[in-house]
């Protein structure tokens, strides 16, 4: 039979297969293999003995949140405590274009926050260069996101995802936190990532992270996801825009048609690179 994993606790896999819910292991080989198998997966499996035998073509996996075939991304952002942070948002922002998963940005803690022009500049370059950015207040328009689509919750812990999707789904209740507990824990409120179908969406709260690394991807890539970076083109079409003296991203950025937190974000993800 095939089915879905829907939630995965240490070694036991929840898998989904015409609205019931098996809880199986995983074969031997996939072990062997060490393919494991991941929330969002398409699996094969022996329903009698419980075991996933297969696991499907992904269409993409995430790695932080490890997550498949997934193709939204709603990168919850809180203004205030934790505060904006748009080297976090950029990386988010990468790791979903990578992946080819449309992101939308929803942006939570208005109330806590003074938009000060500076932060108003930075969302509206979002949005110019073809972001969608929303609130936690506007459910509506989250609904429309949501329709026909897998998507993914992620963001900083203590940024707002649990309680967005309770917004959104009152019946979920799920559980949230305060965020002065949860960094003095040192640990996060939603422990586990899981598949949650209501309707026509299938939606994932995932916990907040505290760091995330391309090292898996390659520069090539991480630099073809600043999505604007290709209206410049450079001279060199393999050009890094780092050292090279004529690059026409850095001159769109002294100019100020590209935000510079985008490209001092860039510029820190390649060294990253380099370091490796
Ligand atoms: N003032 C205000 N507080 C908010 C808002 N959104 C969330 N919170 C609060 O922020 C705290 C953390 O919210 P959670 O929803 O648990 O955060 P999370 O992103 O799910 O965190 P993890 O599960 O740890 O990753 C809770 O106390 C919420 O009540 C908001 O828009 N405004
Ligand atoms: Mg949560
Ligand atoms: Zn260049």
């Amino acid at each position: 039979m095939q089915g879905t994993v829907v939630k995965v606790i240490s070694s036991s896999f929840y898998v989904e297969v015409n609205k019931n819910i098996y809880i199986c292991t995983q074969r031997g080989v996939l072990k062997k293999n060490k393919t494991l198998p991941l929330v969002g997966d398409k699996v094969i499996v022996d329903l009698n003995k419980k075991v996933i035998e297969k696991i499907l073509p992904r269409i993409n996996e995430i790695i932080r949140p490890p997550v498949a075939n997934i193709t939204k991304g709603i990168i919850v952002t809180s203004l205030k405590n934790p505060d904006f942070s748009t080297n976090l948002l950029d990386k988010l922002l990468v790791e979903l274009e990578i992946n080819k998963i449309k992101p939308v940005i929803c942006l939570t803690k208005i109330d806590l926050c003074e938009m000060k022009d500076d932060l108003i500049n930075t969302i509206d370059y979002y949005k110019k260069i073809g972001y969608t950015v929303l609130d936690n207040t506007n459910t509506t328009l989250i609904k429309q996101e949501l329709k026909d689509e897998t998507t993914v919750f992620i963001g900083q812990t203590g940024a707002g995802k649990s309680t967005l999707l309770n917004k959104l789904f009152p019946s979920l209740n799920l559980k949230t936190g305060e965020i002065s507990l949860a960094l003095g824990r040192g640990r996060h409120t939603t422990r586990v990532v899981e598949i949650i179908e209501i309707d026509d969406m299938k939606v994932l709260d995932t916990p907040g992270f505290s760091s995330l690394s391309f090292l898996s991807y390659n520069l090539e890539s991480v630099k073809n996801a600043f999505i604007e970076f290709k209206n410049f083109p450079c001279v060199y079409k393999d050009c890094n825009h780092d050292k090279e003296p004529e690059c026409n991203l850095k001159k769109a950025v002294e100019e100020n048609l590209v935000l510079k937190s985008r490209y001092d974000n860039y510029l820190n993800f390649k060294k990253e690179f380099e370091r490796k």
